[in-house]
């Protein structure tokens, strides 16, 4: 059986690239709810239902595991996908904890999208872990809509980046936190506004760490050979070539 993968759009691809590299042998099924993205400033309740329907699709499609390969989604949904499902499910997490312990006392900054940051969840994980109150945060939930337009050039980024950081002085960061998973796409852009002491990290190595100890524990590794079936809520062949091509960036950035 295969591993789903389900994000808004397609910046679960970043997550996806980590899954190939580390567990070549499973299969995966992605979903993207193209219909529906951006999920970032949509109310919790609304995002609540599309969730289930996608991950009831997977679950229809037959799977043995599911990442929910979306800040945003996991925000709002891990629990109750949790007590609904009963395969295992992996969510995502703004890496704060890694950020802060390679930062050596300097700032961290996260960005993600607006209802990540909004959400019980991020707060709870901040006063755990910020407890000599280095985290800052921002939204940047344009990017979203960059990369689902396929829009990646740095004439865009950067000047978009700039304008949103302007109020921060961004050298006292020692790294920064990509907390949606759109956000490495743009990896280049970030690497040019920070200074190259700025250590720009994500989530995506640490979840799947984490399928790979629930895959071991569940005895249900393996099996295939990293092949990926591609399905989205519009079912349009425009976004077939969005998740080509942002997968293809993902594996090349
Ligand atoms: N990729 C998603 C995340 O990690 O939060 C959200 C993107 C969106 O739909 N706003």
């Amino acid at each position: 059986m295969k591993i789903g993968v389900f994000d808004s759009g397609h910046g679960g691809v970043t997550v996806l690239r980590e899954a190939l590299l580390m567990l070549p042998q499973e299969d995966y099924i992605y979903f993207a709810d193209t219909l529906h993205v951006p999920y970032g400033e949509k109310s919790k309740e609304e995002l609540k239902e599309y969730i289930m329907d996608a991950v009831d699709f997977l679950r229809n499609k037959g799977i043995k595991a599911l990442i929910v390969a979306c800040n945003t989604a996991t925000s709002v949904a891990i629990k109750e996908l949790r007590q609904k499902y009963d395969f295992p499910i992996i969510g995502m997490e703004p890496a704060v904890k890694p950020a802060i312990q390679n930062g050596g006392g300097k700032r961290v900054m996260v960005f993600a999208t607006p209802l990540t940051l909004k959400e019980e969840k991020f707060h709870h994980l901040i006063t755990q872990v910020d407890k000599n109150n280095i985290v800052d945060y921002l939204a940047l939930p344009e990017l979203v809509t960059f990369a689902e337009n396929l829009e990646f050039s740095e004439g865009a980024i950067i000047p978009y980046l700039r304008e949103k950081l302007s109020i921060f002085d961004i050298s006292q960061y020692s790294t920064v936190v990509l907390g949606c998973t759109h956000f490495p796409l743009f990896k280049d852009s970030f690497e040019k506004v920070f200074s190259q002491a700025t250590k720009i990290i994500d989530g995506s190595h640490g979840t799947v760490k984490r399928l790979i100890d629930v895959l071991e524990e569940n005895n249900i590794m393996g099996g295939g050979n990293g092949k990926i079936e591609y399905y989205s809520s519009g079912g349009s062949k425009e976004d077939a070539h969005k998740f080509s091509n942002c997968l293809i960036r993902a594996t090349s950035i």
